[in-house]
């Protein structure tokens, strides 16, 4: 007689995490993060290997890759909700994300802290950081360990089936590239570790693009958190001390594994009033 043996799911398959970091005369210039199936790592590496090498901020001299079998459990989740609030120029973006930081309770002193820092270089030589900052929600103060590297987010990334999704959601919001996936994986892990809020933007002269993601509002992208052509960017996560175990939070955003499979759409494109009136409701 033969045996029948149920057949694995794709869920029980051995997924690997695949990073890359790229630098220049030692300093950060790209990095990336992927949860994939073995046959997956080749071609990705090739895409990645090409990303870095023609990078806008400088060719990099260094690039590493690390590929490492995945053998904790994986988290499977999924992603925030994304929105995308029409605004009219910076000015009027910063004002609407300052909005949805006081909305999720952020003090005064601490959001003024994040767009300064990150405006000027969050790092103290007044260069990026390759991680981020993470700022107390009351006092404003930063409670990184290293303020110069901050804290990298990694092993995370959106499964290939909630990638279509995604695209479908980013064609409807003419968006291309690799930077809404990215970012939007980051900022459901950085949510489900108890991150209260997250305000960023990249560090690329010409994506102006930043969000606040928070668990309550979701994904909140503005279309112009910063003038183009401006080379500083960054990430600020608040977070209440009161309610967290730290080390196990910092724990948590480094080597716990997040695959994301379903994404989930919000408002986009919304105007302000129709976003805020969509949350009250
Ligand atoms: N962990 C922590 N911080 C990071 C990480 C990470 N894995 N990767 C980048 N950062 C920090 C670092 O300070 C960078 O300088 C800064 O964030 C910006 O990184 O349209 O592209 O990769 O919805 O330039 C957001 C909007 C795009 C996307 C963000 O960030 C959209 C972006 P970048
Ligand atoms: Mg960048």
């Amino acid at each position: 007689m033969v045996k029948v043996y149920p057949k694995r799911s794709r869920r029980e398959r051995s997924l690997y995490s695949l990073r890359m970091r790229a630098s220049r005369d030692g300093f950060h210039v790209s990095g990336a993060e992927r949860i994939l199936s073995k046959d997956r790592i080749s071609a990705e590496i090739v895409d990645l290997f090409n990303r870095a090498i023609g990078h806008e901020i400088g060719n990099p001299d260094e690039i590493h890759f690390t590929i490492e079998k995945i053998k904790d459990e994986i988290l499977y989740t999924a992603s925030l909700p994304i929105s995308t609030i029409l605004t009219e120029c910076v000015e009027d973006s910063r004002k609407k994300a300052i909005q949805v930081l006081i909305l999720n309770r952020v003090s005064e002193v601490a959001i003024s802290r994040a767009f300064e820092d990150i405006s000027k270089g969050a790092s103290p030589d007044r260069k990026n950081m390759r991680g981020a900052m993470i700022i107390d929600i009351e006092t404003g103060e930063r409670l990184e360990s290293d303020s110069y590297r901050g804290v990298r987010v990694s092993r995370m990334d959106i499964g290939e089936e909630a990638e279509e999704s995604l695209k479908i959601e980013m064609k409807r919001i003419g968006v291309e590239g690799f930077r809404v996936k990215e970012a939007l994986a980051l900022a459901t892990k950085v949510s489900m570790a108890g991150t209260v809020a997250e305000l960023c933007w990249s560090d690329n002269p010409d994506y102006t693009v930043g969000y606040v993601a928070s668990k309550r509002y979701g994904y909140v992208r503005f279309p112009n958190l910063k003038k183009e052509g401006d080379i500083n960017g960054g990430r600020a996560f608040f977070l209440r001390r009161s309610d967290i175990d730290f080390n196990g939070y910092i724990n948590f955003l480094q080597t716990k594994s997040l695959l994301i499979t379903k994404v989930t759409p919000g408002f986009s494109p919304c105007i302000w009033e129709e976003f805020l009136k969509r949350y009250e409701d």
